[in-house]
């Protein structure tokens, strides 16, 4: 399917919105991805970071939610960032849902990538067994990992999901926005 995301002032929405979520690791950038390709101002939640894996590379985290929207073809999506700090998983649950779709995203940088996927994937396994989702993995730039786009493919395929896994500069519009339109087509074609 050939899919666009259309700017603002140019979309007509005549198909039924969906919600999509934002889930992942600390740091991982879902509140970079939200505010980089939302076409509203932003509403969110940040605040000073208190567990050590938020403070790794920021000092404030997400304590609630984002909120910002943008539009794939003709369709307006609600796009939602979740906390990455495990004591705001339950908010994380709240927030999935109604999702019609998911974006995991992992940080490369962390000293166990594949432990943290493995939490998301267990923690949001009842939904991602249901619906279409995309794991995709930041911070490839800024450190000098082992762990290649392969190794969390068949990890994934290991554990029984089927999700296509992408890299993403969560601070590149064109990235997020490439990521944002695969699940899109995802959810599309899954529904018919
Ligand atoms: N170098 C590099 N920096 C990135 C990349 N993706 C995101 N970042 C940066 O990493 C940080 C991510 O921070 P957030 O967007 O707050 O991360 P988050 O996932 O919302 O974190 P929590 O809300 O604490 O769970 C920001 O400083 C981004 O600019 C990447 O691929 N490479
Ligand atoms: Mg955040």
């Amino acid at each position: 399917m050939n899919t666009k995301l259309i700017p603002n002032n140019e979309h007509d929405s005549t198909n039924k919105p969906l919600k999509i979520v934002f889930v992942g690791n600390v740091g991982s950038g879902k509140t970079t991805a939200v505010s980089i390709i939302s076409e509203v101002p932003v509403i969110g939640s940040e605040a000073k970071a208190t567990e050590h894996d938020a403070l790794h590379r920021k000092l404030t985290t997400t304590v609630g939610l984002e909120y910002g929207v943008v539009h794939v073809d003709n369709t307006k999506l609600h796009i939602y960032g979740t906390p990455g700090q495990r004591r705001f998983d339950f908010m994380a649950s709240i927030i999935c849902k109604g999702a019609a779709g998911m974006i995991v995203l992992i940080d490369n940088g962390h000293s166990q990538p594949l432990t943290e996927i493995d939490y998301f994937l267990q923690f949001h396994g009842p939904f991602l067994k249901k619906h279409p989702a995309i794991i995709g993995i930041t911070h490839y730039d800024d450190n000098d990992t082992e762990t290649y786009l392969i190794e969390y493919h068949s990890y994934i395929r290991k554990n029984g999901f089927s999700c296509p896994v992408m890299r993403v500069d969560a601070r590149e519009k064109n990235q997020v926005q490439k990521l944002v339109t695969r699940l899109y087509n995802e959810i599309i074609h899954r529904n018919g």
